[in-house]
């Protein structure tokens, strides 16, 4: 990223502050310091330069009596904080010059910072960047989240199989954050509810808990762009209220003595490794629990403490639910205002509902998140009667309103009747929130319809769109700081501060060859960079000159990993069939994890391996096609991964992917995307132009329509495409998996009974939309103008842009 020169001074008191660090907080001197020693000590010297922009911010939040946003979200898929922190202080060149002072090489440092990946995927990482879209922005607002031992799990493969290892990314410590024991709460489980006569004649609720522990706060402030303010990212992690007990210990039984505290502490062990499967169980609804309970106690004492009563709540206090994740919040909210603060049910509605708002981020049905009424009755005595009695009022309400149509009743219900009793949490945070939104257009057009279309009749004001954004610091700056250095050559510094708009400014250059060149040249480094760790981490040798064709994200069937595999058999026995054309070159780059328990989504993970080796391995493809796995995808590696990226895969099931947003972080740096018309793969075509990208495929309504027609299998598909019948009968037979030949039959034979996701019924699409793609290549004037008219058209899918929207439409903040 360009950045003047240093100041001498900086440099100086930068390198000064380092060495204190190291000496006094590592305890080493620069002589025995290692690697982590380094990073550590930088850390800590950046984190005082954030301290005092903290502490002002949120002094004058306080005085000035701003109102607040609280994100709950169970996940925050942060990454490596060193840079991102360095860049937007203004102290990246600083820091690099001061090390290199003292002989350290700040990239080593930058390296050794373990990913912080406390969330699965993009729901996760929405919230990091939304996260510093805040502090950039200026509005104050606390994450709130779980500070687990062990995040998403550390991804190896294994003869091709996926194999899942602890992450312990909390090994050496963790320099960000500071840990606030005085700042705790209690949280309980289990238990009854006793009925009492209260003070005014008022019957009140007591909850006699069966187990207590603690909620301990630790804290990690996030900077924004040029240090603007800085605002808290509070995680909790779970304590017991005594560690260990000291008569079972001294009677000898040691374990028994510890017995509460392990089990207080598991509750922030692990993430729960779920990707839009059914969480299903216990310890994922205490997670939940745990974390709302502490964070909306936390925010109420906030609240209370500065304005004295709790009826003005809403005015100053803006809460997000990140998917149902934390709906629980909704009856603790309720619990908390009626049976500790004393506040009479009416008027704690009105307060629920008025301060919290509810992100909803998938359509499909096995991930809408359902508690069997007997867990919550045992866990959670108190809030099932509350969830009763506001599923009461509503159908009450809807009765009075002349409602009785029972299937309408059954649908809005909060309770699910169908398979044994469950509580619907989507319904209670829809009716429990003031908003809902979707995350693109078309997903909420989507909602309107589906999920929520019962709720959204009785309540049509209630859900709008927020589409979601990326920060640029990052997945700009930061990843890609050529091509800053090239925009802010070609459109002047003030694009660092306002890219959003700015950007635009670049299609001037659009039709310019020699700025296409300059962009192929930083594309061919980037490239570079990305083959190195290839070579490193697989041994495989790529060419950088070949079309990168990059798919990275979470594995699954929706996401179609396979549709992408078929592509990539066809094109090898084209090679094979046909190697006098002009094939290529081309590089098919995939990563991503898998659910544990995910079979299908590991065995797409073999079949990738298989056909990587039998590719890889073939003499007569002599290189023209090159197929890489890269293992463990975090965000680090999607930092080196994106900017190398010629094309973008973004072909999932129309109808399925809320918004996806990879698919913008690839088109901001210059890839081309090939997609089909769903998520917010939709808006993008609208602001780049269809004809910048590479659109295919069966569209949202298409596919529910072959769905409503009981079109199911894939075998009319394959019977019509020769290409796709002798694809799918080189896998069947074992060509790719000679060690076993049977590995896949069930995988195709699955796919002609039945095509789910329709990989069979657009394969051809496919195909036809990546000759396109070639040709294009082979015209690199059309194709550099069409990387350059993305990456200037992209300005609004900027995080800053969405967070604007919450803002001003959900949470109400002043301008
Ligand atoms: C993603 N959802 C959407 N879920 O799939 C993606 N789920 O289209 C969208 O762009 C993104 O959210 C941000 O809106 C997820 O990432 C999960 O990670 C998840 C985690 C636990 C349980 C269910």
């Amino acid at each position: 990223m360009p950045e003047v020169s240093p100041v001498p001074e900086e440099v100086a008191a930068f390198r000064a502050r380092i060495v204190d660090k190291l000496r006094y907080a590592v305890g080493k001197d620069p002589e025995h310091a290692v690697g982590f020693d380094w990073f550590e000590a930088v850390a800590l010297a950046a984190r005082d330069h954030l301290v005092e922009t903290w502490m002002d911010h949120a002094s004058r939040t306080y005085r000035q009596g701003r109102k607040r946003v609280y994100y709950l979200s169970l996940e925050f898929l942060v990454g490596r904080l060193l840079q991102a922190t360095l860049n937007n202080l203004g102290l990246l060149e600083v820091a690099r010059a001061a090390l290199a002072e003292l002989d350290v090489d700040l990239e080593r440092i930058r390296e050794l910072e373990p990913d912080a990946a406390l969330g699965n995927g993009g729901l996760g990482r929405l919230a990091a960047c939304f996260m510093e879209s805040m502090a950039t922005l200026g509005i104050p607002a606390y994450g709130y989240g779980i500070r687990y031992d062990y995040g998403l799990f550390r991804q190896t493969i294994v003869d091709g199989w996926q194999q899942e290892q602890t992450e312990t990314w909390l090994e050496f410590g963790n320099p960000w954050e500071f840990e606030r024991p005085e700042v705790s709460y209690r949280i309980c489980f289990g238990g009854s509810v006793v009925c009492r006569d209260g003070e005014s004649g008022r019957q009140c609720h007591v909850w006699q808990p069966g187990e207590e522990m603690r909620a301990i706060a630790y804290d990690t402030p996030i900077v924004g762009w040029r240090r603007h303010s800085v605002n808290t990212l509070r995680l909790w992690r779970g304590r017991a209220e005594t560690d260990l007990h000291l008569e079972r210990f001294n009677a000898g039984d040691h374990l028994g003595a510890v017995a509460e505290s392990v089990r207080a502490e598991s509750i922030s062990r692990v993430l729960y490794p779920a990707d839009d499967t059914p969480a299903g169980q216990e310890l994922r609804l205490r997670q939940e629990y745990f974390f709302v309970s502490a964070s909306l106690q936390d925010l109420l004492r906030r609240h209370l403490k500065q304005r004295g009563s709790l009826l003005d709540l809403p005015e100053y206090a803006a809460i997000q639910l990140n998917d149902t994740h934390p709906s629980i919040a909704v009856a603790e909210l309720m619990r908390l205002l009626l049976d500790v603060h004393g506040l009479d049910w009416d008027k704690a509605w009105e307060l629920t509902v008025a301060t919290l708002s509810y992100t909803n981020h998938t359509l499909l049905p096995e991930a809408l998140e359902s508690w069997p009424v007997a867990l919550m009755e045992r866990l959670l005595p108190r809030h099932m009667q509350i969830i009763y009695l506001i599923n009461a009022q509503h159908i009450d309400h809807l009765r009075a309103q002349g409602m009785h149509d029972f299937d309408l009743l059954r649908a809005v219900s909060l309770i699910e009747e169908e398979h044994g009793r469950r509580v619907r949490m989507g319904n209670l945070a829809f009716l429990g929130s003031h908003s809902v939104n979707g995350v693109s257009a078309l997903h909420t057009e989507l909602m309107r319809k589906t999920v929520f279309a019962q709720l959204h009749r009785l309540y049509p004001e209630r859900i709008s769109n927020k589409t979601n954004g990326i920060t640029f610091r990052r997945w700009l700056y930061q990843s890609n700081p050529r091509l800053t250095a090239l925009l802010v050559d070609a459109l002047g510094e003030p694009l660092l501060d306002d890219p959003e708009h700015l950007l635009g400014g670049l299609e001037a250059q659009a039709g310019q060859s020699a700025f296409h060149q300059h962009f192929r040249t930083l594309r061919r480094h980037n490239k570079e960079v990305l083959t190195a760790l290839v070579q490193d981490r697989l041994g495989i040798a790529l060419d950088p000159e070949a079309l990168f064709d990059v798919q990275v994200k979470r594995i699954h069937e929706y996401k179609r990993q396979l549709l992408n595999l078929l592509h990539c058999v066809a094109l090898y026995q084209a090679i094979r069939d046909e190697p006098g054309v002009d094939w290529g070159p081309r590089v098919k780059i995939l990563a991503g994890k898998a659910a544990a328990s995910y079979y299908q989504a590991k065995l797409i993970i073999k079949l990738a391996n298989d056909i990587a080796r039998t590719v890889n391995g073939d003499p007569t493809v002599r290189g023209r096609l090159k197929v890489v796995f890269l293992p463990n995808y975090n965000v680090s590696l999607a930092e080196v991964i994106i900017p190398a990226a010629d094309l973008s895969e973004q072909i999932s099931t129309a109808g399925m992917e809320a918004s996806g947003t990879s698919n913008m972080k690839f088109a901001l740096n210059g890839a081309l995307t090939i997609g089909t018309l769903d998520g917010a793969n939709v808006e993008m075509s609208e602001r780049i132009g269809s004809e910048h990208m590479f659109i295919f495929g069966l569209g949202a309504q298409q596919v529910e329509a072959r769905r409503r027609s009981g079109e199911v299998g894939g075998a009319a598909a394959v019977a019509a495409s020769p290409r796709l019948s002798e694809v799918l009968t080189a896998i069947r037979s074992g060509v790719f998996s000679p060690d076993d030949p049977g590995r896949y039959a069930g995988l195709v034979d699955g796919l002609l009974q039945h095509d789910n996701f329709m990989v069979c019924a657009d394969f051809e699409a496919y195909w036809q939309a990546q000759l396109e793609v070639d040709a294009r290549w082979r015209t690199p004037g059309q194709w550099w103008r069409s990387a350059v008219l993305n990456t200037a058209r992209m300005g609004w899918f900027s995080s800053d842009r969405t967070i604007r929207e919450y803002a001003r439409e959900i949470w109400r903040l002043p301008e």
